[in-house]
């Protein structure tokens, strides 16, 4: 059947009124964005499954949503756009088709259970869930949290990076990684890019986000640097080795104030990093993901993979490549 390539009016709980990627006519439209793979967002209805695609959202004229959680389109909407801004990330920036490279889409599912407070992507049926918060709790279907999850898929389509120990830690730093890269592109003046994961859902309930990348033990859980032990904490908290060097890459040490935040980034051995820049460290992580790390990839393993990608594209002789050496050394991964 064919359907016309559309752009829905998307009045979305994060990111202001957005366009979507739609599909239909003649007063009847679906969340199907024709120009990304055909990328589908679904109506859970607060059943707790993964058994069922849900309900594909419809709509009579193309006007989605209306800003709060009240209005059951309004979570569709987040999610379809955190997904567009993904694709669209990939593709115009690291040059990659969708989530596997083949121009194929994935889908999407909001409103899982009741007040359930985690989303997640699922290889089984190439597709991303999203609770809805619950209490203080928003739902979760934030540009970064959308951008991480849907990230998860590309880390399965690439290095594959087995979802334990050290290479697990890797496997959710690349999430968040991708996701921040993601939220500073998508620069969306109700969600600017910050170096923060999951600041608009209030997961905590003090207003605090979920993860920092300047200095990952705030959570009170995560690595600021590699130690032997790192490898035996939560992949979300072995994480916070690579995502502080990323942090370090991107903006360097000690104290900066991006986008209104103030960070202030510490360092291993004491001594400073010089920044690469968020646009070299992200294509330096993406190219040594998509192209060196493998299933087993531990934190040396990632450093050699990065300073590889680092000599591809900006040369082994050159300031970013030992920038990028020196932000290793900064998390107490060494030669
Ligand atoms: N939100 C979590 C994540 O993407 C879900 C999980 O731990 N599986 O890492
Ligand atoms: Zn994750
Ligand atoms: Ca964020």
């Amino acid at each position: 059947e064919f359907q016309d390539v559309k752009n829905g009016v998307g009045n979305s709980q994060y990111s202001g009124q957005v366009t979507i990627g739609t599909a239909g006519a003649g007063g009847s439209y679906s969340m199907t964005d024709t120009a990304r793979g055909g990328h589908k967002t679904y109506d859970l209805q607060h059943v707790e499954t993964d058994d069922v695609p849900g309900t594909l959202f419809t709509d009579p004229d193309d006007v989605w949503g209306n800003g709060t959680n009240g209005n059951a389109q309004t979570a569709g909407v987040d999610a379809q756009y955190g997904a567009q801004l993904t694709w669209d990330f990939y593709k115009n920036v690291l040059g990659r088709n969708g989530i596997e490279n083949n121009g194929v889409g994935a889908h999407s599912r909001v409103h899982y259970g009741d007040s359930y407070v985690n989303a997640y992507w699922w290889d089984g049926c190439f597709c991303m869930t999203y609770g809805d918060g619950g209490g203080n709790v928003n739902p979760l279907t934030s540009i970064d949290v959308a951008a991480h999850e849907m990230t998860h898929g590309v880390t399965s389509a690439t290095a594959d990076l087995n979802y334990s120990s050290e290479s697990g830690g890797l496997n959710e730093a690349t999430s968040d990684i991708m996701a921040t890269a993601v939220e500073f592109w998508a620069n969306n003046a109700a969600d600017p890019g910050d170096y923060l994961i999951g600041e608009k859902i209030n997961i905590n309930g003090d207003g605090t986000p979920l993860r920092y990348m300047d200095k990952p033990s705030k959570d009170g859980w995560s690595a600021d640097y590699w130690s032997s032990s790192v490898g035996s904490s939560d992949v979300h908290f072995s994480s916070g080795v690579a995502n502080h060097w990323f942090y370090l890459a991107s903006e360097g040490s000690g104290a900066k104030l991006v986008n209104g935040v103030n960070y202030n980034s510490p360092t291993y051995d004491g001594l400073p990093v010089n920044p690469v820049g968020r646009d070299a460290a992200t294509k330096i992580w993406y190219r040594a993901l998509s192209t060196y790390m493998t299933s087993s990839t531990d934190y040396a393993g990632a450093r050699t993979a990065t300073l590889q990608a680092a000599a591809d594209l900006y040369g082994a002789g050159s300031p970013t490549y030992k920038n990028v050496a020196n932000a290793w050394a900064a998390v107490n991964v060494g030669a």
